[in-house]
């Protein structure tokens, strides 16, 4: 780690100061919070998603057997089409398409409901065998105040085979994408939890919520839940079923996995319906374990927690223990978008070896912020909202030997021969559960020891500090 001392903070551009703090020696945890969760300082390249891309991409199109369609310009939806890969035991037809009305300079004069209508109409047409849908608002259509919901409720009406959910949340509804995923959640309880009756096959029953199915981590931990006999009455919103999704109420059990998503909506159908929530961690050994303990002690059923996690344990410990062996004190910039800060900063050093020099959160609130750097060692670097220009700084003076984060940065991060895995989309997913755990070492492994990297021009454990780079150069 680099001495505390050699980053010039004295150069900052005022905005930015609070945004980038070290956990210097003997700070307090206050001392190296960054400010999180504000607007974007205008100019700065920021990496933030906006408010519809939180609703619709994070949240709404995980859901597997509808037809998710953007009332706006194209780019919209095409910005959000298959850069995570959340897929579905339904052939990932949430995955194969997107649908946009299109919306053009004109219809920002005259108005776009009639477009809107009949582009309901033609998709349903033209899938037959969905009879869901969800339609998405974007800055132009908030602009110009299209009345989606009545529309919406039109089609209702002249088709009653069909069922539509209609979420308002332009890109411009909150600082980022995190705007977005509050606005769904509450829409989707207000809209639609409840209207919908399920039926009941066993004495223990939950929704699990916070969990989108990155590359198949929902089937892995849907497998745990079954081999203890809980019912999942629904998923929100990985692999999860519109109309299962509207029978939430039913559950006894909220179980969380992404607090930062999905936590409003735990919230809301505890105050609506009296459902507890039980927040939970399905990467790494032992956080997994103890949240198939507490779910079995929730019901009454320790037992069969117990079991599964001797059998999985015993079966996938030794090889997480072979590449712990080779991964210790390898550097990790750990740079993801919100909970996996937190979720991923301890257990990769306990039950992996790696060293976390670096946390960023694109869109996290202050307590995401606290719990990660909270679980970093002394000296590690904590950025919020970063730009490209301070990525690229932190690299050159950390000196990672990998970076978990997402394409944009990650492609940067290659050409100064750092090698990068997706934190959002994976590379050989799933990571969760005791297998996916391995198979996230394994990605690190394959990463860290590829010899690709040495084609890279710019070696920065060799080279200089480029003079244009800097905290300070956001001015
Ligand atoms: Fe939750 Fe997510 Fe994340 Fe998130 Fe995301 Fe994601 Fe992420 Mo990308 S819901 S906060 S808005 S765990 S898409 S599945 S990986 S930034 S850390």
């Amino acid at each position: 780690v680099m001495p505390y001392h050699e980053f010039d903070c004295s150069k900052c551009i005022p905005e930015r100061k609070q945004h980038a703090v070290l956990k210097g020696p003997g700070e307090t945890l206050t001392d190296a919070l960054p400010q999180g969760y504000l607007n974007t300082i205008p100019g700065t390249i920021s990496e933030r998603g906006c408010a519809y891309c939180g609703a619709k991409h994070v949240i709404g199109t995980p859901m597997k057997d509808v037809i998710h369609i953007s009332h706006g310009p194209v780019g919209c939806t095409y910005d959000t089409w298959q850069t995570k890969r959340y897929i579905s035991d339904n052939q990932n037809f949430q995955l194969k398409y997107t649908f946009a009305t299109d919306m053009k300079e004109k219809h920002i004069v005259f108005g776009a409901e009639k477009l809107l209508k009949n582009n309901i109409v033609e998709a349903f047409k033209a899938h037959p065998d969905i009879k869901r849908m969800t339609i998405y608002q974007t800055c132009a259509s908030a602009l110009i105040g299209d009345d989606i919901e009545a529309i919406a409720q039109e089609v209702m009406e002249e088709m009653p085979e069909v069922d539509i959910f209609v979420c308002n949340s332009p890109g411009f509804r909150g600082p980022s994408q995190s705007g977005g995923h509050h606005t769904i959640n509450i829409a989707w309880v207000k809209n639609k939890v409840g209207t919908v009756e399920p039926e009941i096959k066993s004495d223990y029953v939950i929704n699990y919520v916070g969990e989108y199915n990155i590359q198949g981590d929902q089937e892995v931990m849907q497998d745990y839940f079954n081999r203890m006999g809980i019912q999942i009455l629904s998923t929100f919103t990985g692999n999860g079923s519109y109309d299962d999704l509207r029978a939430m109420h039913r559950a006894q059990l909220n179980v969380l996995e992404c607090a930062r998503s999905a936590e409003y909506i735990c919230n809301e159908l505890r105050v609506r319906y009296g459902i507890p929530r039980l927040d939970i961690d399905g990467f790494g050994f032992e956080p997994l374990s103890a949240s198939l303990r507490k779910i079995g002690l929730f019901f009454g059923i320790e037992d069969r927690a117990q079991a599964i996690i001797d059998e999985e344990t015993a079966r996938w410990k030794p090889e997480l223990e072979w590449y712990k062996a080779r991964l210790q004190g390898k550097k990790v910039c750990l740079w993801p978008g919100g909970s996996k800060l937190w979720h991923w900063a301890h257990v990769i050093h306990d039950e992996m070896g790696v060293q976390v020099v670096s946390l960023y959160t694109k869109f996290g609130h202050q307590g995401d912020m606290e719990k990660g750097i909270a679980r970093c060692e002394e000296g590690a670097l904590a950025i919020d909202d970063p730009n490209e220009l301070e990525g690229l700084e932190a690299m050159y003076k950390l000196k990672p030997d990998i970076i978990f984060t997402g394409k944009r940065p990650g492609e940067v991060a290659k050409k100064i021969r750092v090698p990068y895995l997706n934190a959002h989309a994976y590379h050989n997913g799933p990571w969760k559960g005791y297998e996916g755990w391995v198979r996230f070492a394994r990605d690190i492994y394959n990463a860290i020891y590829s010899p690709i990297h040495q084609l890279a021009l710019v070696d920065i454990s060799r080279d200089e500090i480029p003079t244009e780079l800097g905290f300070c150069t956001a001015r």
